[in-house]
């Protein structure tokens, strides 16, 4: 080990360049170099336990004190300089990407409603029966549990078919009052078209609290809409049935992409479903450890996917997830 060490200061003293240093490090410490091979080359089993300590210590000793020659060389020698490069060019434009459409709005929206005092939070996707449907007040039988309308997972349980999942964890943790909005990803088995996807963004929102009645739905709802589209938009609020909620509402926006004459994105009607809301079902209050008699709420399930097609003018949901380029590039460039 000694000779060791004293041929590769010797062969270190001569290298004067970071080549030569690193043509060094891999004679010595490369995968097949000196020292390397020196352990792989002594029979360990020959050993008693003292010696085989004693070597083992000896070993770590050189190759430590080897690798902190090797790195004091090269911090001191010089670095060759082999391509033709001007350093004092300024560095080429970089692609920064951009923040994909949905990030946007989410955001946007994320914003607005922190404006208004609601909290943030976020959401599973893989989530159990009870909190996608059961809690939620949706009967055993409701359509929406079968297998062509969700992903089941082997263990029972689903990849979640709305940010509704969210309602009860929400209600459970927090109590009230609580003013809350929680966006993310959501599942469902669909046959895939020009405005329905199998992974698509939803914002839920739930205000609970003394005295929260339908006046407050329509207020921050308003509110909303009025600031995400900067321009007067025609909606219709009309009757939904959901399980969770009592009364139950639809509330549609006019399609913007036909300004209401008709198109695929808005299947010919003219209106595209976008922001299902209606009081909280007192059943799914109780579920959250929220006494019905005492608190009131409201929440909303809004669909984010299509707000931002209704908002950036996309026709086509199938783009948001087709890493298109030229699509995203469209977008506002990402913050460094
Ligand atoms: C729900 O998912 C309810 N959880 C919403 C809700 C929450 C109602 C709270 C009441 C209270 P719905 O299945 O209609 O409802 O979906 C809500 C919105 O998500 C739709 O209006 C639509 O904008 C969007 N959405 C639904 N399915 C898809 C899909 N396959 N692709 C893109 N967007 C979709």
């Amino acid at each position: 080990m000694e000779t060791i060490k004293d041929n590769l200061l010797k062969e270190l003293a001569k290298a004067d360049t970071w080549e030569a240093v690193e043509k060094i490090r891999v004679a010595f410490l490369g995968r097949q170099g000196i020292i390397t091979n020196l352990n792989k080359n002594v029979d360990m089993r020959a050993m008693n336990t003292d010696t085989r300590k004693a070597w083992g210590r000896n070993f770590n000793t050189l190759k430590t004190w080897a690798e902190d020659a090797v790195a004091a060389a090269k911090a001191n020698a010089k670095i060759t300089v082999k391509a033709n490069v001007d350093l004092t060019l300024p560095p080429a434009p970089s692609s920064l990407g951009s923040v994909h459409p949905i990030s946007l709005v989410q955001i946007e929206i994320e914003q607005i409603f922190q404006g208004m005092g609601f909290t943030v939070g976020s959401g599973i996707h893989v989530e159990s029966e009870y909190y996608n449907f059961s809690a939620l007040n949706i009967p055993d039988d409701h359509p929406a549990r079968e297998m062509q309308d969700t992903f089941w997972l082997t263990n029972g349980q689903v990849l979640r078919t709305h940010t509704s999942n969210m309602q009860v964890r929400m209600l459970q943790n927090y109590g009230a009052p609580l003013k809350a909005i929680f966006p993310g990803r959501c599942f469902r088995y669909e046959a895939v078209d020009a405005s329905h996807e199998n992974t698509f963004y939803q914002v839920e929102g739930i205000m609970v609290d003394h005295n929260i009645s339908i006046a407050n739905l329509i207020a921050i709802m308003r509110e909303l809409l009025s600031s995400v589209f900067h321009q007067n938009i025609t909606v219709r609020l009309r009757p939904g049935y959901f399980p969770f909620v009592e009364p139950g509402f639809e509330l549609d926006c006019q399609c913007l992409i036909c300004k209401g004459h008709g198109c695929k994105t808005c299947k010919n009607s003219g209106w595209i479903e976008l922001l299902p809301c209606g009081m909280i079902h007192p059943k799914v209050l109780a579920e959250g450890k929220i006494n019905p008699d005492e608190y009131t709420g409201f929440a909303f399930g809004l669909g984010l996917t299509r707000l931002a097609m209704m908002k950036y003018n996309i026709p086509e949901i199938r783009l948001f997830n087709s890493g298109e380029i030229d699509f995203l590039k469209q977008f506002v460039p990402a913050i460094a």
